[in-house]
């Protein structure tokens, strides 16, 4: 008997997302100025603070570290490119609808394909935020306009079967052979290129009217990748270099703000890509040369993961930077600022979370907010246990018996996710309001998939306890 080695889906993810690298950085060239801005950042913040640095992620994971983002037009493209996915072990996490995200509103509805195993993210995390027109909400799109979408979806073919063959055996088997790996990687990175097809000018005009994402998904002959995105260690740092190159960033970094406080979540920046030339067929038949500019440049920040109990009370701290925004909720004069309408959400926001949160990692998780994975100090006196025997956690943190290592934040936010979108628009479309959208939420996203997208607190929430229960084990009493 032989045996073939194979390329496991680890391997098959890092090199899927070098080659997705390599083919965007030579479509958009301003990619290649923020990876180089991105790593010089990085290269001088573990410089600075040395061991620090590295709590979220290991210098190399995060210089390697990188998210693309995918539209998809149909419930059908969606299955395929879940399929494609698998073969990269990467997984549906997260339902983020953004329809209605604040006042940003865009007629789809997204997951996030990643890795799930702490282990195979640490190798290589590479994510792909993957969105489906809701081409059924009709608040965006009347009877004819839909029946159209639906036909010119139903008509391409964004995957071959020959790509959605290898990638399931690669998903059965959690690899291919050498010459195999080496296909699926060329077609896969192939199905995300730039289409040289010419644009029906009339139809993606039409949907553009209606919105700008929806003639990039449903008005064009393929799917492409959108962005690509580096991660950084200090998105102000960076947002302050990109500026001083000349390139104009969005107005501000969105998520949390930047604090004294641990890095909580995800913070995201972005610029606007320059037109990229397309070929365009007119009513009359002929075909021409134009641009589009339609794809960005994005970075991000990740920080700590958080419970549910620490997202709803960011969830609330975000609602009440809007509240005080509006003028809904007075300022409070301690800070020296009542009237919070002249000041930008960074700034409210700054405030607000100085008011809420505790500024030590370890007391966000101790306040059962954050995620972090606990262990044993070697040789370190423990404290005096609790009467029945147990341990509380605090007690052992604060003896310095126990350490708590933080859980990366490895999803989205839907609010930044609309803003990133909508920033990078010019033209907010349009929506019936007066109309009932089309319902989605997670389950009928898993139903369309055949797998289940999980839950991405819920897997954050599982790491820590699995920590705990094995301290637990080790020092052979409850921990509380
Ligand atoms: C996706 C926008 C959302 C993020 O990082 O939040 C996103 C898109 O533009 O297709 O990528
Ligand atoms: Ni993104």
């Amino acid at each position: 008997t032989t045996t073939t080695t194979l390329v496991r889906g680890t391997e098959l993810r890092a090199r899927f997302a070098v080659a997705l690298a390599e083919m965007y950085g030579a479509e958009v060239p301003a990619y290649t100025t923020l990876v180089e801005v991105s790593r010089a950042v990085n290269a001088d913040v573990a410089a600075a603070r040395g061991a620090d640095a590295e709590r979220l992620g290991s210098l190399e994971r995060v210089t390697a570290e990188r998210h693309g983002a995918i539209r998809v037009g149909s419930p059908r493209e969606l299955e395929q490119v879940g399929r494609v996915f698998a073969a990269f072990g990467m997984h549906p996490v997260g339902f983020y609808d953004l329809r209605d995200a604040s006042a940003s509103s865009v007629p789809v509805v997204s997951t996030a394909f990643r890795p799930v195993d702490p282990a195979e993210l640490a190798e290589n995390p590479f994510r792909v935020f993957t969105s489906m027109l809701a081409v059924d909400d009709a608040r965006f799109f009347d009877a004819p306009t839909r029946q159209r979408l639906e036909r010119f979806v139903e008509e391409r073919h964004l995957f071959s079967d020959e790509l959605l063959a290898l990638a399931d055996r690669a998903a059965a088997e959690g690899g291919l052979p050498t010459a195999e790996a080496d296909e699926l990687l060329r077609l896969a990175t192939d199905a995300f290129r730039l289409s040289t097809e010419p644009v029906d000018r009339a139809w993606y005009t039409h949907l553009e009217k209606i919105s700008a994402v929806a003639a990039d998904i449903g008005g064009v002959p393929a799917t492409h990748i959108n962005h690509l995105t580096p991660r950084v260690l200090d998105i102000d740092e960076l947002y302050r270099r990109m500026s001083e190159r000349g390139i104009t960033m969005i107005d501000e970094v969105q998520g949390p703000p930047a604090w004294e406080g641990p890095d909580v979540l995800l913070r995201q920046t972005s610029f606007r890509a320059l037109a990229e030339e397309r070929t365009f067929r007119e009513a009359d038949g002929s075909v021409v040369t134009g641009a589009l500019r339609v794809r960005f440049g994005e970075v991000e920040q990740r920080g700590i993961a958080l419970t549910a109990a620490g997202r709803d009370l960011y969830d609330r701290l975000v609602a009440e930077v809007d509240a005080r925004r509006a003028g809904l909720v007075p300022g409070h004069e301690s800070d020296g600022h009542e009237n919070d309408s002249q000041r930008t959400r960074v700034e409210v926001a700054l405030d607000v979370w100085r008011r809420h949160l505790p500024r030590a990692e370890a007391d966000l998780v101790l306040a059962g907010l954050a995620c972090g994975e606990v262990r044993l100090v070697e040789g370190a006196l423990l404290p005096a246990c609790e009467a029945d025997r147990s341990f509380s956690l605090a007690a052992l943190v604060e003896a310095g018996a126990v350490v708590v290592d933080p859980i990366v934040y490895e999803d989205f936010l839907p609010r930044s996710a609309a803003g990133i979108f909508q920033s990078n628009l010019t033209d907010a479309g349009t929506k019936d309001v007066e109309l009932d959208g089309a319902d989605y939420d997670a389950d009928r996203l898993s139903a369309i998939l055949g797998k289940t997208v999980l839950d991405p607190i819920e897997l954050a929430t599982a790491q820590m306890q699995r920590s705990v229960d094995a301290l637990s084990a080790q020092l052979k009493t409850p921990i509380t």
